[in-house]
C-alpha cells in the first residue's frame, strides 16, 4: 500500500489545501449547536430579543462560512484524488509498455487492463474518502464529545453504549467482506479476459455459430460475478440500517433521560435550560454516531483498497526481463545495419524444449536476407530477439557489431523498422498511422511510401485519400490493404534495418512481385524477409531455412534447390519447374 500511496507526495500542495478545508468545515460546524442552544437557554428563556438577533446573525455568519470552506473541501479533495489517479495511471501505463512479451503473458492482457482502470479508480476513491472521512470523523468525535461533556456530563454517558456495538458489527463486516472483495476482484479479471478474447474474434464466433455456447459460459460467469457484488451489497446494506436503528436507540436513551430530568423540575426556566441542552445535545449526538458510522465504512475501504494496491504494485514491482545496461555502448558505424546471430538457443518458458537451437547467420549490410520454413519453425522468434522484445537463452544477438543486450533499446529500436505478421493500426486517419514511423515526415515521404508499399491507389481511391479514417485495428480495410499500409507505415521510418515478417501474404502475387521490385529500387538499408512463399523470396541474397528452430539450410535460391531437401521441398510444391530454375 505505501509503495503506491508514495505517488501522492507530487500532489503535496493539493494534500495540504484538502486537510485544512477539511479541519476548517468540521470545526465551522462544530459551534452551530452550542449556540442555538444558547439561544434556546438564555435567549428565549429571558425573552432577550437582542440577543437572539445577535447570536442569530454569528450563526448565519458561521453557516455561510462553513457552506463557502465545504465547497473548497470539496474541490480540492476530489482535485487530490483525481491528480493521484492521473500519475498512478501515466506511471502503470509507462511500465507496462516496458515490460517484455513474457512478463506481460505472465500476468496477462486484461488483468493489466482491469489492474490500470478500475483497481486504480479503487484508490482514487480511497484517497477521496480517506480525506474526508479519516479527518473529518476524529474532529467530529472528539469535538463532538467535548462539546456534549461540557453541555451535559451525564447525558454524555450515553454516548459510551453505541460503541461497542458498532465495533461489533464492523468486526463481523470486516470478516465477511474483504474475502468477498478478492474473489470479487478476482472474478472481474475473468470477464474482462473472457470478454476481450471473444470480442476479438466475434467474427469466428459468428462463422462457427457458437454464439450460444459462448453465450452460455458468459452467462455462468457473468452470474458468478453478479453473485459477488449482490452478496457484498447485501452485507454492506446491513450495515447502514443497523446503525441507523442505533443512532434512534441513542437519541431516545438521550430523549428519555432528559425527560425524566425535566419532570423533577420546577423552575420554568430551568426546564427551558434543559430543552436547550438536549436541542444541541441531539446534534452532537447525530454528529458522533454519523462520524463513527463513517468510520466504519473506511474499514471496508481500507481493505478494499489494500487488495487493489497490492494488485498495482504487483505490476510496479515486476522486474522487466528486458532491461538497459547500465553502460550502454554505441553501434559500430562501420557495421550499421548488421545483424550476426551468433549460437542463439531460444525457449519462450523456462521449460526445455527449445523454440530456436544454434542458430548462426548474418545478415549483410544493404542485402537482402530471406528466412523461410513451415509454421511454427521460429521465423517470428528470429525477428522478436533481434528487436529485443525477448533475451537469448543462450548465444548472442549482435546488431551493428554491438550484443543487442548492450544497446538502449530505445537506440536499438531506432535502427529497426518492424513490420509484424498481424498487421496492427491504430484507429485514426491514414496520416496519422503512418506519421506513427516518423512525426516530422514530409508529405513527400509520405507518398512515396504509399507508392513504395503499392497503397496509393487504394488509399487516394478513397473520398477522403490520406486523411481517410481507419478503425481499431483497421477493421474497415482489407487483409492485403492492412498488410500494406503497415509496410508503408514502417518505410517512412529511416533505418538500418527492415524486418518485414510475413508482410507479403495477403498480397495477390502481381502486387507482392511490384512491391518487392519497388523495395529493391528504394531501399538501400538491410532488409530481412519472412516468408512462407517461395516466390516472395528467391531473389534474395541469402536465403536460410528453418526446420523445427534449427537452420537446415543457407545460399541462394539455385543453390539450396541442389542441397537442401526441405527447400527443395517446399518450392516444388508452390512452384512449378518452370518458375524453380528462375
Ligand atoms: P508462422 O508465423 O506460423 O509461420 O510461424 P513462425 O515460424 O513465425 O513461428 P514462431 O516463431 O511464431 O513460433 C515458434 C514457436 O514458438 C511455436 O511453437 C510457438 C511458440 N511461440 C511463438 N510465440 C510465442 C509466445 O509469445 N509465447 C509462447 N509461450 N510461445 C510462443
Ligand atoms: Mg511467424
Amino acid at each position: 500500500m505505501i509503495k503506491v500511496l508514495r505517488y501522492l507526495k507530487q500532489i503535496k500542495s493539493d494534500i495540504i489545501l484538502s486537510l485544512v478545508f477539511v479541519v476548517l468545515s468540521q470545526l465551522s460546524s462544530l459551534s452551530l449547536p452550542l449556540l442555538m442552544s444558547l439561544i434556546i437557554n438564555n435567549g428565549i428563556a429571558n425573552a432577550d430579543l437582542q440577543f437572539i438577533k445577535n447570536i442569530g446573525a454569528i450563526m448565519a455568519a458561521i453557516s455561510a462560512l462553513h457552506v463557502v470552506l465545504s465547497v473548497f473541501n470539496s474541490y480540492y479533495t476530489s482535485k487530490t484524488s483525481a491528480g493521484y489517479g492521473k500519475i498512478l495511471r501515466e506511471d502503470l501505463f509507462l511500465k507496462v509498455e516496458s515490460l517484455s512479451q513474457i512478463d506481460i503473458e505472465k500476468i496477462g492482457t486484461p488483468s493489466l487492463i482491469t489492474r490500470c482502470t478500475s483497481d486504480v479508480k479503487v484508490m482514487q476513491d480511497f484517497i477521496l474518502m480517506s480525506l474526508r472521512i479519516i479527518i473529518s470523523s476524529p474532529i467530529m468525535l472528539i469535538g463532538g464529545t467535548i462539546m456534549a461533556v461540557i453541555l451535559n456530563p451525564k447525558l454524555a454517558l450515553t454516548i459510551l453504549a453505541v460503541f461497542p456495538i458498532i465495533g461489533i458489527i464492523v468486526a463481523i463486516v470486516l470478516k465477511t467482506v474483504i474475502p468477498i472483495f478478492k474473489k470479487r476482484q478476482k472474478m472481474t479479471d475473468e470477464v474482462n479476459r473472457f470478454l476481450r478474447q471473444k470480442l476479438s474474434g466475434i467474427r469466428v464466433i459468428k462463422a462457427f455459430n457458437t454464439i450460444n455456447k459462448e453465450d452460455d459460459i458468459f452467462s455462468e460467469k457473468n452470474q458468478r460475478l453478479s453473485f459477488l457484488v449482490l452478496k457484498l451489497q447485501r452485507i454492506m446494506s446491513v450495515l447502514i440500517p443497523v446503525c441507523i436503528v442505533l443512532v434512534v436507540v441513542a437519541l431516545d436513551t438521550i430523549i428519555f433521560i432528559a425527560t425524566k430530568n425535566i419532570d423533577t423540575l420546577s423552575d420554568p426556566v430551568k426546564i427551558q435550560n434543559t430543552v436547550g441542552d438536549l436541542q444541541a445535545f441531539v446534534i452532537y449526538m447525530i454528529m458522533i454516531v454519523a462520524a463513527v458510522t463513517m468510520s466504519a465504512a473506511m474499514f471496508v475501504i481500507v481493505p478494499r483498497a489494500n487488495i487493489s494496491a497490492k494488485r498495482i504494485k504487483e505490476i510496479l514491482e515486476l522486474e522487466s526481463q528486458i532491461k538497459d545496461p547500465e553502460v550502454a555502448k554505441d553501434i559500430d558505424n562501420s557495421q550499421k545495419g548488421k545483424v550476426e546471430f551468433e549460437n542463439v538457443s531460444f525457449s519462450y518458458e523456462d521449460g526445455e524444449n527449445n523454440v530456436l537451437s544454434n542458430i548462426s547467420f548474418v545478415a549483410e549490410i544493404g542485402k537482402t536476407t530471406a528466412i523461410i520454413g513451415s509454421t511454427g519453425s521460429g521465423k517470428t522468434t528470429v525477428a522478436n530477439l533481434l528487436c529485443r522484445f525477448c533475451d537469448v537463452k543462450e548465444g548472442r544477438v549482435l546488431f551493428g557489431g554491438v550484443d543487442v543486450r548492450e544497446l538502449k533499446q530505445k537506440e536499438l529500436l531506432s535502427k529497426i523498422s518492424y513490420i509484424p505478421q498481424k498487421p496492427v493500426l491504430f484507429s485514426g486517419s491514414i496520416r496519422e498511422n503512418l506519421l506513427y514511423g516518423d512525426e516530422n515526415a514530409s508529405e513527400e515521404k509520405l507518398k512515396k511510401a504509399l507508392d513504395i508499399s503499392q497503397s496509393s491507389e487504394f488509399v487516394f481511391a478513397l473520398e477522403n485519400g490520406m486523411e481517410s479514417f481507419i478503425s481499431q485495428n483497421g477493421t474497415n480495410l482489407s487483409g492485403g490493404q492492412k498488410q500494406r499500409l503497415s509496410i508503408a507505415r514502417a518505410l517512412v521510418k529511416d533505418a538500418d534495418v527492415y524486418i518485414f515478417d510475413d508482410s507479403f501474404s495477403a498480397l495477390d502475387f502481381k502486387t507482392d512481385s511490384l512491391l518487392r521490385k519497388a523495395l529493391k529500387e528504394n531501399l538501400s538499408a538491410t532488409v530481412i524477409i519472412v516468408a512462407q512463399r517461395v516466390g516472395t523470396i528467391m531473389n534474395a541474397d541469402k536465403i536460410i531455412v528453418l526446420e523445427n528452430g534449427k537452420i537446415v539450410g543457407m545460399g541462394k535460391h539455385a543453390q539450396l534447390m541442389e542441397d537442401c531437401a526441405v527447400y527443395r521441398e517446399i518450392a516444388l510444391s508452390q512452384l512449378s519447374s518452370k518458375e524453380v530454375l528462375q
